[in-house]
């Protein structure tokens, strides 16, 4: 019966042999037994392999010396040791160690080696690149290796928060293929604030220490300096990986108002009762209350006898404006004055009478139509105007004259025609 670690075993007769054919031990020298292990377990072509033989032992003494034949023709010494493999396939490591009485024990294990693992790379995507707030995201990334992912977003603000892994899915070691976050049990709100916003994800061969293992509720807030967290998590990729056991990418969004959002407008005169109209399209009259949607707007009022007023109103979303204008009444219109000029002054039937207003005012404007009647039935437009009576007898001669802003006057006279040619009696009328 011999103590070998773990309870008691028959010693095999060749192992017996072994010991006895050696160096002359002490009779009670019992050989050490050999034990390793590597990693990583798959390990590919060129990579360095950590072998690892401390958990070899002696019963009744210690280890000195550990041996390595890897089997592809090198070796190396010492409790630890790292070896690569320039070609695929499956190799037969042999460790030998020796006790401080110069007994060995020996053991073997096959090493499978893999082809070169291409470079390990992931992607993000997004079916679309707008968001509303409050509408759920779904974030797909794929991975062509097992790799640790991490996915984080930067907002319009510059707050880095980390979306995956967290405390509805903490395990964030992902096998190759395609996956997304989340990938059910919850959902994933965009929120505030409007703007771009930036994804990240990187992935490695082991865990990242720039991001926590725990998680509370919620989504951890990692950083409030983009630049500065994202460069720390490049230098640590960069310095603690080799080419290849680590990946990055990213892809921005543009988080975008729920809905068209408006404010209140509050617009009063005075006098009130002015007509308003908000960008061309008449909405009530003062006192008004509109919504209105939120941003610049042009805001005018406009009452009869008062100059029209238009201001610029800026809308903020769910605020009220209050816009107070004071209307300027127009001057009073001044009416014209209408007086005509008659010649002959004493005409005979059949005489051409040449009728002249042009000696009738406007005291604050202009004349722009002046209309003739004859008194006969016939009538005439102009400054001037020509006509001739066909039958004696008194004609009432009306001018009316009208000014630039609609105001009229008329005045009339008394014109007799004879065939001889009597006095004409003149006279006028307002
Ligand atoms: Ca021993
Ligand atoms: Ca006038």
């Amino acid at each position: 019966m011999k103590h070998r670690g773990f309870g008691y075993l028959e010693v095999p007769i060749y192992e017996m042999q072994f010991y006895q054919v050696g160096a002359p031990p002490a009779p009670s020298n019992q050989p050490p037994t050999a034990s390793f292990t590597y990693a990583p377990a798959a390990p590919p072509v060129g990579t360095q392999i950590l072998f690892n033989g401390s958990g070899s032992s002696d019963p009744d003494g210690q280890v000195v010396s550990y041996a390595w034949r890897f089997g592809d023709g090198s070796t190396g010494s010492g409790v630890t040791v790292q070896h690569a493999y320039a070609i695929a396939g499956t190799y037969t490591v042999r460790l030998t160690v020796t006790d401080n009485d110069g007994a060995t024990g020996t053991t073997t294990r096959q090493v499978a080696v893999g082809q070169a693992r291409p470079p390990l790379s992931i992607r993000l995507s997004l079916p679309k690149r707008s968001y509303q707030v409050g509408e759920p995201i779904v974030i797909d990334y794929n991975t062509n290796r097992e790799a640790y992912v991490y996915i984080c977003d930067v907002d319009a603000s510059g707050k880095v928060t980390l979306l995956f892994p967290n405390h509805r899915e903490p395990n964030n070691r992902i096998p190759a293929g395609a996956h997304s976050v989340p990938s059910g049990g919850y959902t994933l709100l965009v929120s505030e604030p409007t703007g771009t916003e930036t994804l990240y994800a990187f992935a490695a061969t082991s865990r990242l220490p720039n991001f926590p293992t725990s998680f509370g509720g919620g989504f951890t807030v990692l950083s409030y300096n983009p630049s500065s967290f994202l460069g720390s998590v490049q230098q640590t990729m960069q310095t603690q990986f080799p080419t290849g056991e680590w990946a990055q990418d990213s892809l921005t969004l543009s988080v975008v108002s729920s809905a068209p959002q408006s404010g209140t407008l509050w617009v009063t005169s005075s006098p009130q009762g002015a007509t308003v109209t908000i960008d061309g399209t008449p909405v009530g009259t003062t006192p008004a209350q509109v919504s209105v949607a939120a941003g610049m707007h042009t805001v005018t009022l406009s009452r009869t006898g008062y100059q029209e007023e238009t201001r610029q109103v800026n809308i903020l979303a769910g605020q009220t404006a209050y816009l107070q204008v004071p209307l300027t009444a127009l001057a009073q219109n001044q009416p014209p004055f209408a007086v005509f000029n008659t010649f002959p002054s004493y005409p005979t039937v059949g005489q051409v009478v040449t009728f002249d207003g042009s000696s009738s005012t406007d005291p604050d404007g202009w004349l722009i139509s002046y209309l003739w009647d004859f008194g006969d039935g016939t009538s005439a437009a102009g400054v001037q105007a020509s006509h001739s009576y066909q039958v004696g007898g008194t004609y009432l001669v009306r001018l009316t004259v009208a000014d630039n802003q609609g105001a009229t006057h008329t005045t009339t006279k008394m014109l007799s025609c004879r065939f001889r040619c009597p006095p004409a009696t003149v006279g006028r009328d307002r």
